[in-house]
This record gives structure tokens, C-alpha cells and sequence, in this order.
């Protein structure tokens, strides 16, 4: 790449080492770019490295939730269970660092902490939480969907006398639970598979729930080889299938949780004897059968109803049902929480739920949780609270663009970016899952292949027309927010009542807004390959 009279540390700083960054690595050093990654993990994995509690488990099959760049790899690599436990998920990564030789060009414990662009140069000046200071042309930013966490802010909190941990920050060398008072907040995705892990090993386990959650059985299962085997036999059919879908999914294995079975069925229309018959047969699924229930908000609170009367057969104690049972808000206002035994959970002697609407958090004190009702004694506290998503992970980070602006003030409002590649005032800066894009919706290995796949090609574009800048045009960015913005109209992530990670609500003083594409990835990225085909549309190259 031709650097002028300016010396790069490297042409392209990469900043994550997760999936993502793992990839774009791979990707851009196959182009002859030099590469530098930052990581602030003492390990390459990114999510899959630093959630590491008990229960952790993707939700997506592991046959599609994996890459296809190289046929060699998927061939050798053996998935165990049809949704991978985060050991294997790390391992897989792990292996993939290894098997291409990434970790030479990964820079370990070295998070990011300012990036600067100097508009004289057409540079990045980067620098580390270690001190580093590092100058390249681009920044690749794969830092992650779900990769900044968020902690509630109780009073006294500092003063708690037992052990504080996060499920996004899992320490590596684990937390003694065995006989131990465990309390734990949150109930997502994260503190729904804890819940019942913790509740295995504990002496006794307190679960603070704010908002009761909508979970499905996971259905997980060991993958058998003849299984395994049949996917391989069809790979390339099935990556093609899942390059060109809408969320990145081949539905190899069934299981597919973003959608109602039956779109065309209807729930008004439906009678009493089809939804008990419907119950009988598929118990909490049977609330996701009807796809009125997608739009329409009369027909989803008979959804809720049904999921609720599940709720009430499942768990014994109805005061502990009734406070299990979602009021407020539809099905599919957050995203969809596999769960394995959950509510049967809460029929354990040993496990106490804490309904902080009924029963609010007063303060932290030395010997644990003081709600209303009186204290809650602890020896660790588990936080499974989530994060600041989609844009949480880059507005931490001091990027500071032309004139000096700075990204975190930009964004204010909301985040505003071109196709989720790149945002106007921020030059030669591109995102891999950023605001703006399919996101967090699609399969992420498959998702990453195809915005890697274009960052390179937009990188290889620039250094043959010998040109140093790009930068994302504002009316270009302004009409694809708008774009956003039209194919959220009417979905449930804005639906009345709805606060989630998707749009905001759950991070206090966050905008309400929705930055992911809802178009679907297979529209997103025949847009994208348009822009490019007519010299990178809406991106000015300098
Ligand atoms: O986070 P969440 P998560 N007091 O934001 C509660 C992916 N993921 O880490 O709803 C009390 O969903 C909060 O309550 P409320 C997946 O995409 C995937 O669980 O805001 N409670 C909520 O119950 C997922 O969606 C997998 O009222 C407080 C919980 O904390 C995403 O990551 C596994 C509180 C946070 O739920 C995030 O999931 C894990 C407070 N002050 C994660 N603040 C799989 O693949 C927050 N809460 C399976």
C-alpha cells in the first residue's frame, strides 16, 4: 500500500480478536495487507472467551453457526452438540488462530482506549490501555455486538463483603459456587442458562428478576455422525443457501427462533380447543405457532396468554408463576431466550425468586441484597445484566474523527452509518456487525464472511486506484438511516412497552432507537455489492 512519507506500524489495525477480527485477519493478510489486531482479552475468542459461565451455549446450530471460507475446515472440525457449549466455541476459534497462523500479527491485553485521525495524513494514530501508541491507514473495528457489559448502578454495591461477578466477564479460573448463598440478576438470554446451572451447584441460589422473560426449550441434543456427516456432504449448497438468506440461516437442523412457525396461521381466528390442543403438543412453542402474532398486537397478547398458561402448568407455586409470567410487553420485543429446564427451576426447594416489581432493591451491604422486604443474605452475586449493544462497544472508545469529533457525541441520537460499513466525519474507519447493518439478527460467521468479503474488496479497490481516503457520504448515510428506519415501521423491537438491548431502553439516557437493518442480510448485501459495482456509491474516495 503506498504510505507516502508517513511511517504506518501497519496499513490496517483491526481492533478485536473475536470472530470478527479473527476473520478479517485471515482476509485482509490473504490480500497482502499488513495486519495488526488488538485484543484487550488475554485470549483470542472475543464473546466466546469472556462468557464463560456456567450454562453458556449459543442458540444457533453449530453446523451453520461456523464459517465456510475453507471447505478443509469445516470438513475437520467436529461439532459435538447441535448448539455448541462456549468451550467448544472458544476451541473452535482457538483452533482457527492456530490453523492459519493469526497469532503472530495478535496483539493480547491490549484493549484500545483513543483512535485519532489525522486528516494530514489520511491515518489512524491508535492508542492502547498498555500505552502503545500505533499509526495505520484503516481501522477495522470488530468490536463486537454484545461485547460492552452493563452493571446496574445499586447503592452500596461496593460495599458487599462476598464475591461480584459478571457472566460477561466470567473469570477464567471460575468462581467457587459449590454450597454457596448465590444470588443472580438478570434474566436474559445469559441468566436464563445460569439459572439452572447455578441452582445445580449452589447451597442456595436467589434469583432477582425485574422483567419476567419469554424462553423456549432449546431442544439441544448430541449431534450424531451420520447427521454430521449428511451436512458436510451438502456444505457448499448450504453456505450458498445461507449467504443468500435473510438472517445468514440454512435451517440445516431445524430450530429456527426469530420467527413464528406458520405465517399465514391466525391466532384471532383460532378457537379454544386449537390452542389447548396446541399447548398439549408443543407446550411454550406453542405460543410462536401463529404469525399474526408477529405484527399484530391483539393477536400477540393470545400468544403471551397461551405462554402464560404454560407458565402457570409448569411451575407449582402460583405466586412464583404469576411472577414468572410476562405482562408487559409482546413476543418478539426481545429477542427469543432458549432455555434448558428454567421454569422447572423455580420449583426447587432451593431457589427463591426475588420480584424486584413487587419487592424492589433498596440497597447493597456487607452481607448482601437488601430488598423491601428485608435482606437477602449472599456470598456471590452474579450480574447476567447485559450490555450496551450495538454501539456500546465502539462509543467506549475515544474515536475521535475529522475536526476532531468525537463518535460518542455523534452518536447521541442514535448512531448514524452507511450500511453499518462506515459513518460520515469518521474517514478510512469501517465496522464489521456495526450499527446500521444486518447486525446482531444474522448468523454472525456467514454475516462477517460477506462484510469482511467487502471491506476487502473496498481496500484492495482503493490501494489499485491508489487512493488513501474513504469516507461515508452524508446524504448517502442520511437516506440509509432513513431506510433503517422504514424497515423497523410496525415491528415488535419498537412495539409500546418494549425496552430491550435491540433499541436502547435497557442502558439509562441511551436514545430509543432501532440501528439494526431489518431488510434482511440478503437484501443488505445486494445493496451493498450495487454500491460497490457503481465505484462504491455513496462513499467518497479520495
Ligand atoms: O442480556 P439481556 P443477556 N435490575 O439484556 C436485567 C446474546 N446472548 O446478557 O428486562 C434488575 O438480554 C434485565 O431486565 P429488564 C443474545 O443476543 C446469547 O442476557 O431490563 N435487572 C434483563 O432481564 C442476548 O439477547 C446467548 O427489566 C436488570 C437482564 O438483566 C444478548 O446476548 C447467551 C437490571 C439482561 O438481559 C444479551 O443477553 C447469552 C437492573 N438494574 C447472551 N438491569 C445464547 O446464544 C438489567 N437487568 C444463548
Amino acid at each position: 500500500m503506498g504510505n507516502g512519507d508517513i511511517e504506518l506500524d501497519a496499513d490496517i489495525v483491526v481492533v478485536g480478536a473475536g470472530m470478527s477480527g479473527l476473520y478479517a485477519l485471515k482476509a485482509l493478510r490473504d490480500r497482502g495487507f499488513r495486519v495488526i489486531v488488538l485484543e484487550r482479552a488475554p485470549e483470542v475468542g472475543g464473546t466466546w472467551y469472556w462468557n464463560r459461565y456456567p450454562g453458556a451455549r449459543c442458540d444457533i446450530p453449530s453446523l451453520e453457526y461456523s464459517f465456510g471460507f475453507d471447505p478443509e475446515l469445516e470438513q475437520e472440525w467436529e461439532w459435538t452438540e447441535h448448539f455448541a457449549a462456549q468451550p467448544e466455541i472458544e476451541r473452535y476459534l482457538n483452533h482457527i488462530a492456530d490453523r492459519y497462523d493469526l497469532r503472530r500479527d495478535i496483539r493480547l491485553s491490549t484493549g484500545v482506549s483513543a483512535m485519532t485521525f489525522d486528516a494530514t495524513t489520511d491515518t489512524w494514530v491508535v492508542d492502547t490501555e498498555t500505552g502503545e501508541r500505533l499509526r495505520a491507514r484503516f481501522c477495522v473495528m470488530a468490536t463486537g455486538g454484545l461485547s460492552a457489559p452493563h452493571r446496574p448502578d445499586w447503592p452500596g454495591l461496593d460495599t458487599f463483603a462476598g464475591e461480584i461477578v459478571q457472566t460477561s466477564l466470567w473469570p477464567e479460573d471460575g468462581v467457587e459456587l459449590e454450597g454457596r448463598r448465590v444470588g443472580i440478576v438478570g434474566n436474559g438470554s445469559s441468566g436464563v442458562q445460569a439459572i439452572p446451572e447455578l441452582a445445580e451447584v449452589a447451597g442456595h441460589l436467589t434469583v432477582f428478576q425485574r422483567t419476567a422473560a419469554f424462553t423456549w426449550p432449546s431442544q439441544n441434543r448430541p449431534l450424531t455422525e451420520a447427521e454430521q456427516a449428511e451436512v458436510k456432504s451438502r456444505y457448499r449448497e448450504l453456505r450458498a443457501a445461507q449467504y443468500a438468506s435473510p438472517l445468514a440461516t440454512a435451517h440445516t437442523t431445524g430450530a429456527v427462533i426469530f420467527t413464528f412457525a406458520d405465517p399465514d396461521k391466525r391466532i384471532l381466528e383460532s378457537t379454544a380447543d386449537e390452542r389447548e390442543a396446541a399447548l398439549a403438543e408443543h407446550g411454550f412453542s406453542a405460543a410462536r405457532i401463529w404469525g399474526d402474532a408477529a405484527k399484530d398486537l391483539e393477536a400477540n397478547e393470545m400468544a403471551v396468554e397461551l405462554f402464560r398458561e404454560m407458565v402457570r402448568r409448569t411451575v407449582h407455586d402460583p405466586e412464583v408463576a404469576d411472577s414468572l409470567c410476562p405482562k408487559d410487553y409482546p413476543i418478539g420485543c426481545k429477542r427469543p431466550v432458549l432455555d434448558n429446564g428454567y421454569f422447572e427451576t423455580f420449583n426447587r426447594d432451593d431457589v427463591t425468586l426475588v420480584d424486584l416489581r413487587k419487592d424492589p432493591v433498596v440497597e447493597v451491604v456487607p452481607a448482601g441484597v437488601v430488598t423491601a422486604s428485608g435482606t437477602k443474605e449472599l456470598d456471590v452475586l452474579v450480574f447476567a445484566t447485559g450490555f450496551d449493544a450495538v454501539s456500546g462497544a465502539l462509543t467506549r472508545i475515544d474515536i475521535r474523527g475529522t475536526d476532531g469529533r468525537l463518535l460518542r457525541d455523534e452518536w447521541t441520537d442514535g448512531p448514524r452509518t452507511l450500511m453499518g460499513f462506515a459513518a460520515a466525519g469518521f474517514p478510512n474507519l469501517l465496522m464489521i456487525i456495526g450499527p446500521g447493518s444486518v447486525g446482531v439478527l444474522a448468523t454472525y460467521p456467514p454475516h462477517i464472511e460477506l462484510q469482511v468479503g467487502w471491506i476487502a474488496d473496498l481496500l484492495d479497490h482503493l490501494r489499485a486506484t491508489e487512493r488513501t481516503c474513504v469516507e461515508a457520504e452524508v446524504e448517502a448515510q442520511d437516506a440509509w438511516c432513513a431506510e433503517v428506519e422504514a424497515a423497523a415501521a410496525g415491528s415488535m423491537f419498537l412495539a409500546p412497552n418494549c425496552s430491550s438491548w435491540y433499541n436502547g431502553g435497557n442502558i439509562a439516557g441511551k436514545a430509543r432507537n432501532l440501528p439494526i437493518y431489518l431488510g434482511g442480510l440478503d437484501r443488505y448485501m445486494a445493496r451493498a455489492n450495487e454500491m460497490a459495482a457503481n465505484g462504491y456509491e455513496g462513499f467518497a474516495l479520495r
